[in-house]
């Protein structure tokens, strides 16, 4: 009887296809930010420790690639905020900085946190020995702000990590690039042209996994943060605190948050997407070429951006 009961099973499993993804491993992830002056960021982040809890999500670290002078300790103090205290956080710049955002300093100086961009280790140091120790074609790198600490790991030799150098170690190691950057087919967006268009390029040429670009005519469309979100959101949270200094809930678009969906949760059931091939100018615009051949799409919204929000949302409270 258990026998005939393990082989329905066995049957019913090979009928209905792949497991439904909250039966799936979490997927390994690691956030390069710019966590300074949107405040995208802290939606986004906020949505993948809801992910993590959720089980659809496994944090490896963070970096932090800004130069403003408390984006470290707040991306630390949202991490401790929830129960990630332990999570590596390396930067991209850890002097000459600046004090340029409206929420970071309070956030900071509200919330515990331990790193602060003095102290934190370096974002290439950080994102080599993360990669090292995960399994072959593995990780999902999201980057939501300038690529220069992506260029920098793929322009990385050997170190005590690893013997590859950064694309060898990269072509091991990551399954795909969840990338928050570019305006489609064609425009010019801040994540590719400010301030490092020369890293924009470098990463596009030398990177040959999977690519998905969450352009910003799609987070444009998204508003989040609003006065709905205020009032379902603990007062006492880094996330609310962020949103009040930064507009006081007017709401924000959602350019960061898009990238996290797509990453955590794939192309369905919110988008649709465009393969071809994104070129990138030396001054940071870009435009889509379509070419059958590609490792590179970007997406669009399928149905209703009400919906995408309202998921958004949820997640941004860490539900
Ligand atoms: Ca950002």
């Amino acid at each position: 009887m258990r026998t005939l009961f393990l082989a329905s099973l066995l049957v019913i499993g090979l009928l209905s296809g792949p497991l439904p993804s909250s039966a799936q491993s979490p997927v390994p992830v690691i956030l390069d930010t710019d966590m300074d002056s949107d405040v995208d960021d802290v939606g986004a982040l906020a949505m993948l420790h809801a992910y993590e809890r959720a089980g659809k999500a496994q944090i490896l670290g963070v970096i932090v690639t800004s130069d403003e002078a408390h984006s470290a300790a707040c991306t630390d103090a949202i991490n401790t905020f929830f129960g990630r205290g332990n999570l590596p956080i390396g930067v991209s710049q850890r002097d000459s900085l600046r004090n340029f955002s409206k929420y970071t300093q309070a956030v900071a100086q509200e919330f515990p946190h331990k790193v602060t961009n003095s102290t934190a280790e370096d974002a290439t140091t950080v994102y080599r020995r993360l990669l090292a120790a995960q399994a072959d074609g593995s990780v999902v790198i999201i980057t939501i702000g300038h690529l220069t600490s992506l260029s920098r790991l793929l322009n990385s030799g050997p170190d005590a990590a690893s013997p590859l150098d950064g694309r060898a170690l990269v072509a091991r190691k990551v399954k795909r690039w969840s990338c928050m950057g570019g305006q489609f087919p064609k425009g010019k967006e801040a994540n590719f042209y400010r301030p490092d268009p020369a890293s924009t390029v470098n990463c596009l040429r030398k990177w040959t996994l999977p690519v998905t670009f969450a352009g910003w005519e799609v987070g444009q469309q998204i508003v989040t943060g609003g006065a709905a979100f205020r009032e379902r959101c603990p007062q006492k949270s880094p996330v609310y605190r962020g949103y009040e200094k930064y507009n006081g809930f007017q709401g924000r678009a959602s350019w960061d948050q898009v990238a996290i969906l797509e990453a955590v949760e794939g192309i369905e059931p919110y988008f649709s997407a465009e393969k071809g091939q994104c070129i990138v100018a030396a001054d940071g615009s870009n435009e889509w070429q379509s070419t059958p051949q590609t490792n590179h799409q970007y997406l669009k919204i399928k149905g209703s951006p009400e919906v995408v929000q309202q998921r958004i949302e949820t997640l941004m409270l860490g539900r």
